[in-house]
């Protein structure tokens, strides 16, 4: 299966064309070796060779008016869920996978009995990315001094990063999400087709596995509801929902 994850090529293209600079932040290469953002939490590891889904963080209408309660519920009791069911049955076939945490999985995919590994890919990679998006949203926080540091020095201002933001989620074709990640001490924004994401065979390369710091689902069930066709009515307003409180402990 192709890898539809931008090449690290084209990743380090858009860094240079963005003008990113180096940082100083004091945050060693070690801190990058492993994705200890990922903090463990129950939901990653299969209890009795299964995942389960965690109850949103916050009610289905916590993020009125920008993301409304009814995609809010669907999104997560139905597609999500379906996610989880799906994996599930993909490790139910083996045991030596379900045991494993997700991130394990996703990391080194390419290990990953072949059988089994486009399930995992797709299944695996949408219980680990609406895991991260719920604890990424949250109403009325405000930017953080580490994160606005990080993205002056990589972007030149606050509005070029969300503009180049915007504009590479808007230009993902179909079903996918956009990212923003500290990876080599610079921050960086990607985009994946589907449910891959930045860790799928990050593991090949432990000293650069990107801690993931923010990640937006553009698929039309995310938005379609609200916003029908208007992708980027739904891009521009997610700002207005992110949880800088969340990125702002990622980067401690
Ligand atoms: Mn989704």
């Amino acid at each position: 299966m192709k890898n539809n994850i931008t090449s690290r090529k084209n990743f380090l293209k858009t860094s240079a064309l963005l003008g990113l600079g180096t940082l100083a932040l004091g945050i060693e290469a070690k801190d990058l070796a492993e994705p200890k953002h990922l903090a463990k939490p129950s939901d990653n590891k299969p209890t009795n060779g299964k995942f389960e889904l965690a109850p949103l963080p916050y009610a289905y209408n916590a993020l009125e008016p920008f993301i409304d309660a009814q995609t809010m519920e669907i999104h997560h009791s139905k597609h999500h869920q379906a996610y989880v069911n799906k994996l599930n049955e993909a490790i139910a076939t083996d045991s030596s996978l379900n045991t494993k945490s997700l991130e394990e999985l996703l990391l080194n995919l390419s290990k990953v009995p072949e059988n089994v590994r486009g399930a995992v890919r797709n299944h695996g990679g949408g219980h680990w990315n609406h895991t991260f998006f719920w604890k990424s949203m949250k109403l009325g926080t405000q930017m953080g001094p580490k994160f606005s540091t990080l993205a002056t020095s990589s972007f030149g201002d606050i509005d070029k990063f969300k503009a180049n933001f915007e504009k590479l989620a808007m230009g993902i074709f179909g079903s996918g999400w956009a990212w923003v990640v500290l990876q080599d001490k610079q921050l960086k924004i990607m985009t994946s087709a589907n449910q891959d994401n930045p860790l799928m065979d990050a593991g090949k390369e432990p000293n650069r596995v990107p801690k993931i710091l923010l990640g937006l689902d553009v698929w039309e069930h995310a938005y379609y509801l609200k916003h029908k066709n208007k992708r980027a009515d739904y891009v521009s307003s997610f700002w207005n929902v992110v949880n800088w409180d969340e990125i702002e402990a990622l980067l401690k």
